[in-house]
């Protein structure tokens, strides 16, 4: 094909959400992620949301619709069987209404769905309506379950959406996962076992799965029985955020948003212990041994998001930019753990550059956020919608066709 037969990119985009598309929810990619994922749809929803307002609030509702009695909502929905995925829904046992996983992710939706609903107001106030008691459920459920001194704690390092990052690699060391059992990995089988976590790593994933549901996602028995317990950015950050989002979209609808101004308050403090004088970065904080991570990633850049501005982070932004072709990546360059292509241990990610540019520029740090949306848009023109990039080569990692890659060319990059 030549140049000009090439569909341009946002058709690409558009192409690729409508491919992707199950019917009212959206697949990551197609055969290593078969089913709805929690965050994926968020950004799906605000992707579709600009050129289809209508089916932007049908991903989001999707969403809900597996929210669990206790208000949280998982970071898998498995609405039909698909075996080329592991661990899947016999494995997991949640008790949701809709077959899904037993733990929840990084709650954007609230903050996607402000975005969506200034697209359109008048499409968007029945749907924020019936929305808004659904999200504070949510957001409630974090506050009353998964806080430790005011910071968000993820039980699972699915749950952040940062598998293998080394920010866990300290809380991971304390597992033996002896009795795990025999199990088969599918995600190899789609994708280069070198840009994937590790069997060390998938063998702690599978074992804190059955953890959970031994216990049947209590959280109560899992506050007591889990020795994975991390206070982490990415939770702390974009609930804060969300719950202004929450905040914002409840005056609207004209709600009592007293809870949700003192949920801020807390937030705002337990931010502030993730903070590593050492290290002068946020960091993750393992609960159960008080130890630090000593990790600089892309999570640590979400303070701009969450409306916190810190000096030393633009220090730190700076450092780690400089090194890299394209940013920001998921690890410290200059940290002996960064590994370019695998995954959350050193790699570039196009959601994560979203948020951080948004950030950036609610914060007033304009020429930062402009430079990185359009290094973000350089790196998916050059290497594709791929699901996360190599930083200094740039070369597309992991699935390709991705759906939040797409999503953030159509709502930020391009
Ligand atoms: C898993 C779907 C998900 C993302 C996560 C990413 C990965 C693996 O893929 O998780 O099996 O849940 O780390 O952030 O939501 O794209």
């Amino acid at each position: 094909m030549n140049a000009q037969a090439m569909p341009d990119m946002d058709e690409q985009a558009r192409a690729i959400l409508r491919g992707n598309d199950r019917g009212g929810y959206t697949v990551p990619t197609a055969g290593l992620y078969p089913y709805q994922w929690n965050w994926d749809s968020a950004f799906a929803a605000w992707g579709f949301a600009t050129f289809d307002v209508e089916r932007g609030w049908d991903e989001i509702e999707t969403l809900f619709s597996g929210q669990w009695g206790n208000g949280m909502v998982p970071h898998i929905l498995f609405h039909r069987p698909d075996p080329g995925y592991f661990p899947g829904p016999e494995v997991w046992g949640g008790i949701g209404p809709v077959a899904s996983s037993g733990i929840s992710q990084p709650p954007v939706a609230a903050s996607f769905a402000r975005r969506i609903y200034d697209l359109d107001p008048e499409a968007g106030l029945p749907v924020v309506a019936r929305l808004f008691p659904k999200m504070l459920a949510w957001h409630r459920w974090f506050m009353e379950w998964r806080l430790d001194q005011g910071a968000v704690c993820i039980t699972h390092p699915w749950e952040a959406g940062r598998d293998n990052t080394p920010d866990w690699d300290g809380a991971m060391a304390g597992i033996d996962p002896i009795d795990v059992g025999d199990y088969t990995r599918r995600d190899t089988s789609h994708v280069d076992p070198e840009m994937r976590p590790t069997k060390y790593d998938y063998d702690r994933y599978v074992w804190l799965v059955r953890l959970g549901r031994r216990l049947n996602w209590d959280e109560a028995a899992l506050l007591e029985q889990n020795p994975f317990r991390v206070a982490d950015p990415t939770m702390t950050f974009t609930l804060l955020r969300a719950q202004r989002d929450l905040a914002a979209l409840g005056r609207i609808l004209k709600e009592d948003v007293s809870e949700i101004e003192a949920a801020i308050a807390v937030l705002e403090a337990g931010a502030e212990t993730l903070w590593n004088a050492e290290l002068a970065s946020y960091d993750a904080r393992d609960v159960r041994s008080g130890q630090w991570a000593n990790c600089v990633s892309n999570a640590s850049f979400l303070c701009w998001y969450a409306g916190i501005q810190n000096p030393a982070m633009e220090a730190q932004y700076d450092r780690i930019t400089s090194v890299c072709t394209y940013p920001v990546p998921s690890h410290d360059p200059s940290s002996d753990r960064f590994d370019p292509k695998r995954y959350w241990r050193g790699p570039t990610w196009g959601i994560m550059n979203a948020l951080i540019g948004i950030g950036l520029q609610d914060c007033g740090l304009v020429e930062r956020a402009e430079n990185l949306r359009t290094s973000t848009a350089d790196l998916i023109r050059e290497y594709g919608f791929a699901e996360y990039f190599d930083p200094i080569s740039g070369d597309a990692a992991g699935g390709g066709t991705f759906t939040w890659t797409a999503a953030v060319w159509l709502g930020w990059a391009s």
